[in-house]
């Protein structure tokens, strides 16, 4: 079995790789974002990072060059199919499937995303176009805290941004999750009710 370090190493040496490769290359930066790689910019008057064949670095451009552009092929088939919906860097689905709040966070996470959280306008509104497609209220990735009427992200930190329904939150501790309705407003409702899963990734 390959030790912890070993395995940190592995991976410093690909990004190192890679962060040489594209230094070599004007084109890369726009690809470089998908990788979360830093961009010529960053790259700018700093020492060499490695003494690797230029080959090499041609050979991993061109692989990063075809990952990206095959990439964006399938978001573009997937997205004109109404399988997927992008904001920014975020892609929401959904599976149609409507469950309890703990089964819609878990099938999202299997899947190796989180329920749909909003943190501005156009995620919002983003989120809301599934939740138009299926006509169904869907839970977002947002839970009350401990204190009534306080509501977190998944994570447990503070919301960035609302879009509370008027009145709303109402629940006083009894509605910790919360709901998205067919206008984009949002209402804490009840964990164990039934609403439409989407996710983001
Ligand atoms: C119901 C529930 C509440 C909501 C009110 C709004 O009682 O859906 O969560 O706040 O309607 O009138
Ligand atoms: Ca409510």
């Amino acid at each position: 079995m390959l030790s912890y370090s070993s395995y940190v190493l592995t991976a410093v040496a690909a990004l190192l790789v890679t962060c040489h490769a594209l230094r070599k290359f004007p084109e890369v930066p726009r690809l470089a974002g998908i990788f979360g790689l830093p961009g010529r910019d960053d790259l700018r008057g700093q020492p060499p990072l490695s003494g690797l064949p230029n080959s090499l670095d041609t050979e991993l451009y061109d692989t990063l060059l075809h990952l990206g552009k095959r990439l964006s092929r399938l978001e573009g088939v997937l997205a004109l199919n109404g399988k997927i919906t992008e904001a920014g860097e975020k892609i929401l689905a959904s599976n149609g499937k409507e469950v309890d709040f703990a089964s819609a966070l878990e099938s999202c996470e299997k899947a190796g995303g989180t329920l749909a959280t909003p943190m501005n306008e156009e995620e919002n509104n983003a989120v809301l176009n599934i939740v138009k497609q299926y006509n169904r209220y869907a839970f977002l990735g947002i839970k009350e805290g401990d204190t009534s009427g306080q509501f977190k992200y998944i994570d447990g930190t503070p919301l960035n941004y609302t879009k509370w329904h008027q009145y709303e939150p109402n629940g006083k501790g009894r509605e910790k999750c919360v709901e998205m309705y067919t206008d984009g407003s949002w209402n804490d409702k009840r964990c164990n009710l039934h609403r439409l899963t989407i996710c983001e990734f």
